[in-house]
């Protein structure tokens, strides 16, 4: 299969410095795998959904229209965005045929009773004076300020307790904030530049999507079956929405925008030659954008919902020949996840990687910190299952777990019992050590999701500021987070 470039977005207007969008989120049906037809939840029609291009400094409006079976919620991941427009995970889009009576949410997370979540009868917010109350609206317009480095953001599902299967239906998309800056670094760009949104996904014999969930309507009961409580893997890998594609180019250098959408796969990439050399993959942007100075990884770890921008370049392979993105964790058909094949020589490349990329990188020290926290990331009992927890306990609307002071710097210490990238909302961050030693190479830059391994400790340091409101921090492998792996961030 050619691998799909998403189709970026067209503004229905740009008056008034705004650019204005509409999403219409729906069922369809996309021939994912040759000759079968896969049902999906689309923004828009497609997986991915369109691409938002933003520029630094100007404000983007998304109004979402909800044709889909449920509630939803959109979240812009790595946005400085105000809590209004956060995708707080009660905060949802209605069906229009959704059950509109006033109501709460259940006090706990994880208990049924999402069914008929109507809120205030597709009022206009209730300015959350009750935490718990639920917001919802026939139509929500999201609002993105897109003031802040630019980088490769992504939009997603974000609805409490059933996140995941959202994720995995389709509800994905990409959302890239430019500006003049980056622009006349001379990086590559045009076709040189390629997003690639890498999911797993398993497929039924007829070439529907299978998940595991406990209510396969997403209606009353979250979770998974029980072989699935860690997290939900598929057996195919699509990138950009096709099965092991392969992009036909020509031998120059390239910008591959890399973002891991999967649920829960880890991948570790290289990109392999026929004659089994390995290219460099010389990396110039981190989860919030570009690093100070290029990082060069023989291989990169990448966990889900984390970003690397990277120059990897072809110049080095023989035209004709195939170089293959490849992924050290997986086994069997997961080992493979892509390929290149270089079709022609380059034209006159004129593209380059500056040694020095950006001057705007916060340098927070540890003595800027004017307090430290401590955050578990554990498996635990919650609602007498299994559950995954912060600090013991499972995710709840009703209780603010951190209250920080706009304009606090702070350093968070996160200890892991297994795999879990930690997400945090609004803000970006430094990893100021893992495991008690310096940080490791791909930690460079300023990230907003960070991968702690089994056992591992790591140290993040951050300055919250930016809006005042309510956001969240949570595990971003999708299983862990519907399964109470989230706590509310409120910002003061
Ligand atoms: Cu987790």
């Amino acid at each position: 299969m050619p691998l799909p470039l998403p189709a970026v977005a067209r503004p229905v207007s740009t008056d008034g410095g705004t650019d204005r969008y509409e999403i219409v989120q729906r069922e369809t049906s996309a021939e994912i795998l040759p000759g079968l037809r896969t049902p999906l939840w689309t923004y828009g029609g497609s997986f991915p959904g369109p691409t938002i291009e933003a520029r630094r400094g100007r404000p983007v409006t998304v109004t979402h229209r909800n044709e889909l079976p449920v509630p939803t919620v959109v979240h812009l991941h790595g946005g400085r965005t105000p809590a209004d427009s956060d995708g707080y995970p009660t905060d949802l889009v209605l069906p229009a045929a959704w059950p509109q009576t006033p109501q709460t949410m259940p006090g706990m997370p994880g208990m049924p009773g999402m069914d008929g979540a109507g809120g205030h009868g597709g009022g206009t917010g209730t300015g959350m004076t009750d935490p718990r109350a639920v917001t919802s609206r026939l139509r929500r317009d999201y609002t993105f300020p897109n003031d802040q480095r630019p980088t490769l953001l992504w939009y997603h599902d974000h609805r409490m307790d059933f996140t995941a299967p959202a994720l995995w239906r389709g509800l994905a998309g990409l959302h890239i904030v430019r500006d003049d800056a980056e622009d006349a670094l001379g990086l590559p760009a045009g076709p040189h530049e390629i997003p690639l949104m890498i999911t797993d996904r398993a497929f039924t014999a007829d070439g529907a999507l299978t998940y595991p969930s406990l209510d396969p309507a997403l209606r009353d009961r979250p979770g998974v079956t029980e072989p699935h409580l860690a997290g939900v893997l598929g057996d195919v890998v699509l990138v950009n929405g096709a099965p092991w594609p392969v992009h036909e180019t020509d031998a120059a250098r390239h910008r591959l925008r890399l973002l891991n959408a999967s649920n829960a796969r880890h991948y570790e990439l290289e990109a392999r030659t026929e004659d089994g050399r390995r290219l460099d993959l010389v990396q110039i942007g981190a989860d919030q954008g570009l690093l100070a100075a290029p990082v060069t990884h023989r291989s990169l770890p990448i966990a889900p919902a984390e970003r690397y921008d990277l120059v990897v370049d072809f110049a080095a392979a023989p035209v004709g020949s195939l170089v293959r993105i490849v992924n050290r964790l997986g086994t069997g058909r997961t080992r493979d996840v892509m390929a290149f094949r270089i079709a022609r020589p380059a034209p006159a490349d004129d593209s380059r990687i500056p040694p020095r990329l950006a001057t705007d990188l916060p340098d927070w020290r540890r003595e800027d910190a004017v307090r430290t926290r401590d955050f578990a990331f554990r498996a635990g009992r919650m609602n007498g299952g299994h559950g995954w927890l912060i600090g013991g306990r499972p995710f709840d609307p009703a209780r603010t777990d951190v209250t920080v002071p706009l304009g606090d710097t702070e350093i968070w210490r996160l200890i892991a019992d297994v795999h879990h990238p930690v997400h945090l909302h609004l803000v970006g961050f430094r990893i100021l050590t893992r495991g008690g030693r310096p940080p490791l190479p791909h930690d460079a830059g300023l990230k907003d999701t960070v991968s702690l391994r089994p056992g591992e400790s790591a140290e993040i340091i951050t300055r919250f500021d930016g809006y005042r409101g309510r956001y969240l921090f949570h595990c971003h492998n999708a299983e862990h987070e519907d399964m109470g792996m989230m706590a509310n961030l409120e910002v003061v």
